[in-house]
């Protein structure tokens, strides 16, 4: 079978009337998206990069700052493959042996491809190894909150975001009562990083809700809930689930509900945050009254539901959302201790999951599929920053910065080189990053269209689009292998990035090593020869290859994944975790011991600087949510049908109360400008009944575009966001805790009558 595999999902290439390739959903998958139907139309696209391209100010005047016009405002000129070689090769050896190795910043974060072999930054990080090393970066836009904090309550086994929950089958079959804090927002299961054969999460939670559990969804949106029986919404501020749930753990405290034989075993610390609840230091305490202050929830709806976690076999999940936010680890510390209390850790399908529905494989009863990647061998420079801090990092070389009970020094990066990801996509504040990347003397981008980002580099190198190779699409938190067959050539001579990074590698001297002496097809043998030494039940390869896709246990009943916890809770002595204290550090004295005032060592919520109740609430009323969008993946396809034809007047959508439209005298259809002191932007407004009044939803992934004074007209909800850290512990990324105000930009057509 012919297959094109994507990170969301595998499609069928078939031929349309006219005898040119189209894409089918894949007939093995029970809920394909339509997002990659449209995928091949990028292929002749106008905003495709068509050749190497050099800025003109930087291809005169050389790699100076501030030399010419800025980024970003200045034309590119087309160069040959062979001339823009010799300029990266040239720039690379030109800062490492000036600068140092350090002074090159290829921390590149982004999804890239699905297909393994060319993933994006695994080929750029392998050159720049074996030219000497990089900055890099560490952890995650997605979980970069949480997988700083877990290592330290749950172990460095549970730092991956797909590995606490129990698995779907379990929770169907033994859960009684599902409280999730942040909805199960089921666009989100479209996508798998590495792609899927078989989308399967929302089938999973329809099956929980017929088989009887209860659901409780804690979410600003209406639209968070899931269709269908047992399921109940109650709306929150955003920024107060953390003081919803120690408002439950107070209500357990109090009415003595604790599972005290639990704690005592499993816990550590659990005294620490007793005191914190019953307010002996602070005066305060935090029960349901104060928790429903804060948050809008009904008192008694705290309480009851508080009951009925320790009555009912529970579970709680926490949508990763919620820790891309200001405190955005106190979510999910505090539903720990919450379902440490309430006493169901380690049974069956029941304790604490984060991010079920987030991506499609968190639950999937499925055996995971590790393998070898494609390697990008050794990094000799040390320095990093957590992903998150690339401004501070432009904006501060030789300062220092607190992370997670260390101090980093930010070198003096000279020359950034990004492959496979969109900054001016996914950071914080655009405008602020946007004068951050003035800074460096030179900007390498590798991307296939014009994004945002391409168009802030000083060198622009194309890349074939992924239908326009072969590849092996894997993901390690999935049990599907699939062949991804080249749909039509690349245009114009256009090379994939391990073709072009060989050209660089042969004028630094060291192309054998880069790539190994082996021909594409010759790799992708060799990575999938890889999988089959771990499996070896794998077809040969010329079998899988010919079938287009393997998947492990096909036909059989899949192994559940052993519940993680549930040795933990029978025996800790002998199943302990890798924390200090082998078992869960509801209070810790790791991170006490850091001393960060925004981290205390225990669960705390905290006001963050932005949400509804803070001083900058009178002057920017409305708290912004950007949510990953339905009809395309971050800023990827945005140039697609489905995400274009989502766009009204050409704007990006966004939704509001139907209240706060009335109040601010706007109709459904007008364009909007949304502001605050960090940006404007223009989005036209889809009115939003489900939505809690207060709170606005504008996704992510719409092309930034600075128009002359500088509003966003492309309706990226990062022109309004904010770069500080949930905390100084993680460093992480935090924008969902942003105020902004939403006036008339213009009303258009049959809306202005
Ligand atoms: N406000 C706000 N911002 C957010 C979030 C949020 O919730 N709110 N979420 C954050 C999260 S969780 C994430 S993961 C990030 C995602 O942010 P990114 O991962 O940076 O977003 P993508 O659009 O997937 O960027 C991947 C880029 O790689 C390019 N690409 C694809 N294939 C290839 C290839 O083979 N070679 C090369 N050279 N390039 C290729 C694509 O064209 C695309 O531009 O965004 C973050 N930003
Ligand atoms: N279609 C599509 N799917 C995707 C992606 C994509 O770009 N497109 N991106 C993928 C990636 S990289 C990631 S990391 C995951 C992210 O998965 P998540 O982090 O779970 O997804 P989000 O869409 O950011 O947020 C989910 C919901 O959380 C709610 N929410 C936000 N803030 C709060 C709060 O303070 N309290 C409560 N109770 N609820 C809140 C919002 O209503 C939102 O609908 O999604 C993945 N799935
Ligand atoms: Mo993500």
């Amino acid at each position: 079978m012919h297959l094109f595999a994507t990170h969301f999902g595998t499609y069928e290439v078939a031929e349309d009337a006219h005898g040119k390739p189209r894409l089918l959903p894949f007939r093995h998958d029970p809920a394909p998206s339509e997002m990659g139907l449209g995928y091949l139309a990028l292929a002749d696209h106008l905003q495709r990069v068509r050749a190497p391209m050099i800025r003109r100010s930087w291809l005169e005047s050389g790699p100076l700052a501030g030399t010419g016009r800025w980024r970003g405002n200045d034309e590119f000129v087309t160069v040959s493959w062979d001339k823009a070689a010799n300029l990266v090769a040239d720039e690379v050896r030109r800062v490492s042996s000036i600068h140092g190795n350090q002074a090159i910043f290829g921390g590149s974060y982004g999804w890239a491809s699905a297909g393994r072999f060319h993933h994006a930054q695994s080929q750029l990080k392998r050159l720049l190894n074996l030219a000497g090393g990089f900055t890099s970066s560490v952890n995650t836009y997605s979980y970069g909150a949480a997988g700083v904090l877990l290592p330290h309550v749950l172990g460095a086994d549970y730092k991956d975001a797909c590995d606490t929950s129990p698995s779907w089958n379990d929770i169907a079959d033994h859960c009684d009562l599902l409280v999730a804090f942040g909805g199960f927002r089921l666009t989100n299961t479209q996508v798998e990083a590495g792609g899927t054969g078989s989308h399967r999460a929302a089938e999973w939670l329809k099956r929980c809700q017929e088989q009887g559990t209860e659901i409780v969804i804690f979410s600003p949106a209406a639209s968070d809930a899931p269709a269908g029986k047992n399921v109940r919404h109650i709306p929150l501020r955003p920024n107060t689930d953390a003081a919803v749930m120690l408002g439950m753990c107070h209500t357990l405290l109090v009415h003595g509900l604790l599972d005290r034989s639990f704690l005592t075993r499993c816990t550590v610390g659990f005294s620490e945050l007793e005191t914190y609840l019953t307010g002996k230091i602070d005066g305060v305490a935090k029960d349901a009254a104060w928790a429903s202050s804060i948050s809008g929830v009904p008192m008694d709806a705290i309480v009851a539901i508080a009951k009925n976690l320790n009555h009912q076999p529970s579970l709680i999940n926490v949508a990763w959302s919620l820790q891309r936010a200001q405190f955005g680890e106190q979510p999910f510390w505090t539903a720990i201790a919450l379902a440490c209390m309430a006493g169901h850790v380690g049974k069956a399908g029941c304790g604490f999951a984060f991010g079920l529905t987030a991506v499609n494989s968190v639950g999937q009863p499925v055996r995971r599929l590790k393998g070898p990647a494609f390697d990008q061998g050794h990094n000799p420079v040390r320095q990093y920053i957590p992903v998150a801090r690339i401004t501070e990092l432009l904006e501060n070389p030789g300062g220092t910065m607190d992370y997670d009970g260390r101090v980093l020094t930010l070198p003096d990066i000279r020359l950034i080189w990004w492959a496979g990801g969109n900054p001016f996509h996914h950071h914080q504040d655009l405008n602020r990053l946007r004068q951050a990347f003035q800074r460096p003397e030179t900007i390498i981008v590798s991307e296939p269209m014009w994004t945002a980002t391409a168009q802030m580099a000083d060198i622009v190198l194309p890349s074939a689009l992924p239908f326009e190779r072969d590849d092996i699409a894997a993901s390690s938190r999935d049990n599907w292998l699939v062949y991804s067959r080249r749909v039509v050539q690349p245009p114009n001579g256009i090379l994939s990035d391990h073709e072009f990074y060989g050209l660089v590698a042969d004028r630094l001297g060291f192309r054998s090593e880069f790539d190994g002496g082996l021909y594409i097809d010759e790799w992708l043998v060799k990575i999938y020869d890889g999988y089959r030494d771990r499996y070896p039940e794998l077809p040969d390869f010329p079998s899988f290859q010919d079938r287009g896709f393997a998947a492990l246990d096909e036909g059989a009943d899949a192994p559940a994944p052993a519940d993680h916890f549930r040795r933990f809770a029978n025996d800790p002595r002998s199943a302990p975790l890798k924390t200090p204290s082998g078992r869960i550090e509801i209070g810790s004295e790791a991170i006490a011991a850091f001393g960060y005032d925004d981290m205390p060592g225990h669960p705390v919520w905290m006001p963050p600087a932005e949400w509804l109740g803070a001083p900058l609430a009178k002057k920017h009323g409305l708290h912004l949510l950007s949510p990953q969008p339905a009809h395309r993946l971050h800023g990827q396809l945005e140039l697609g049908p489905a995400s274009q034809s989502a766009k009204r007047h050409g704007a990006e959508q966004f939704s509001l109360s139907s209240a706060d439209a009335a109040r601010l005298g706007l109709r459904d259809g007008d364009l909007c400008e949304i502001y605050n002191d960090r940006g404007r932007l223009v989005a036209a407004l889809a009115v939003d009944t489900g939505l809690m009044p207060g709170v606005i939803v504008l996704p992510t992934g719409s092309r930034y575009s600075p128009d002359a004074e500088g509003v966003d007209q492309g309706g990226n909800p990062n022109t309004l966001t904010d770069i500080a850290p949930a905390s100084t512990l993680s460093q992480a990324t935090a924008p969902n805790s942003c105020l902004v105000s939403v006036r008339l930009w213009k009303r258009i057509g049959r809306e202005a009558a």
